[in-house]
């Protein structure tokens, strides 16, 4: 199949190798994948999307491949996106991976790609957008992102997943290192990995007081509305949570974690921390329970709709950035931003009235692109 092949119809009908190609195009930004990628956009937005990541080496590879495996006795069709943003276009780090996954090879309820750009910054991010577009709307039902995290990452994966699953494991050094200050926010679901080491129990511990914190101080954490809403929801109606995904399950897997009785604070709620040995399996059946149990809770609430349209607004304004950017760099405005920058030299104008020059110029040019 050539990528003149490569066709909506193609991608929407499970064809994997046209999803495939599709997403090559994606990589190198080839324009010819826009006219694809708007034909498909009327398929979307049902897939889950979530995101795993953590430190390298904490076991998320590992990990996805499991949760494929536990995903798939769910009946359900799964995708995989690993983005590697240390290994442009090599594949490096992901060419065990996939040798890892390869038992799902002749599985066709399950797509499995790494991801990377030569591009420039941002390249990554709004590849990893496109590409889970494309395999939504080729019918898969859950979209797994696996990529290194977090702070260092160029993919913001909390700007793609609707649910977001934050990895550690013991011995870190610093144990809790990869999860200071600041990554609390980005969780929704956290899994302490390698629970065979020595210090899982810890780390356990320490997270969960960390989420406890949190909350006891108001602190902006991704989860706090969306337990609040829920539990608006439940008083709504006097009964039981209105997302009980797993019924079978107790306290444990129900997504629902009385963390503390302190006072003023009766119902202190913590996202689940779940143990797995990703090597066995251990703990896996549990956390996809709880990555369900959010998806649930987000889709009972309304909170889906919201996380997506927020995440969309971020990706928008990421996009515009980028076509201005883009514009900057061609030929012609390299040269007369050399020339604005005489001008501001020479005292002709100060700084601001340049920039406000550069704007009004990019302005009336996309007018009259767009009037053309
Ligand atoms: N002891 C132990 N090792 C694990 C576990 N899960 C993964 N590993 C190992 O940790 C290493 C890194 O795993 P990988 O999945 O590539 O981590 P990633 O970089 O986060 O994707 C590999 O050697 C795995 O076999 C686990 O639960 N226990
Ligand atoms: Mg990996």
């Amino acid at each position: 199949m050539d990528d003149s092949a490569v066709s909506a119809e193609r991608v929407r009908s499970g064809d994997a190798r046209a999803a495939a190609r599709l997403i090559s195009m994606i990589e190198r930004e080839d324009p010819s994948r826009l006219a694809v990628l708007k034909a498909l956009h009327a398929y979307g937005g049902k897939a889950h999307v979530v995101g795993i990541t953590g430190p390298p080496g904490a076991g998320k590879s590992t990990l996805t491949d499991k949760l494929v495996g536990d995903l798939r006795g769910r009946g359900r069709r799964v995708a995989v996106i690993a983005v590697d943003p240390s290994s442009p276009f090599t594949g490096g780090a992901i060419l065990g991976d996939r040798i890892r996954m390869q038992r799902h090879a002749t599985d066709d309820g399950v797509y499995i790609r790494s991801l990377a750009t030569r591009g420039h910054l941002g390249g990554l991010s709004r590849a990893a957008g496109e590409a889970v577009r494309v395999l939504d709307a080729a019918g898969y039902d859950d979209v797994i992102i696996e990529t290194v995290g977090v702070g260092q990452s160029e993919v913001d994966i909390v700007r793609i997943a609707d649910t977001v699953v934050l990895v550690s494991v013991p011995g870190l050094g610093d144990d809790i290192q990869a999860i200071k200050a600041g990554v609390m926010e980005i969780g929704d679901v956290f899994c302490v990995n390698k629970a065979d080491k020595d210090g899982a129990e810890r780390v356990v511990r320490e997270i969960r007081a960390m989420l406890e914190t949190a909350v006891l101080n108001g602190a902006a954490t991704r989860f706090t509305p969306l337990f609040e809403a829920r539990s608006a929801l439940r008083g709504a109606d006097g009964s039981a949570p209105a997302a009980t995904p797993n019924p079978g399950s107790t306290e444990q897997g129900a997504f629902h974690h009385i963390a503390a009785q302190a006072p003023g604070h009766p119902n202190l709620e913590i996202p689940p921390v779940v143990t797995t040995v990703a090597e066995t399996g251990e703990g896996i059946a549990r956390l996809v329970d709880e990555i369900k149990a959010h998806e649930a809770a987000l889709a009972a609430t309304g909170f889906l709709r919201s996380r997506r349209e927020a995440n969309l607004a971020w990706e928008l304004g990421r996009g515009a950035a980028q076509r201005v950017l883009s514009e900057l760099e061609r030929d012609e405005s390299r040269e007369a931003l050399t020339e604005l920058a005489r001008s501001v030299l020479d005292r002709d104008i100060d700084y601001y009235d340049a920039l406000d020059a550069l704007e009004d110029a990019m302005t009336r040019t996309r007018r009259a692109v767009t009037t053309a």
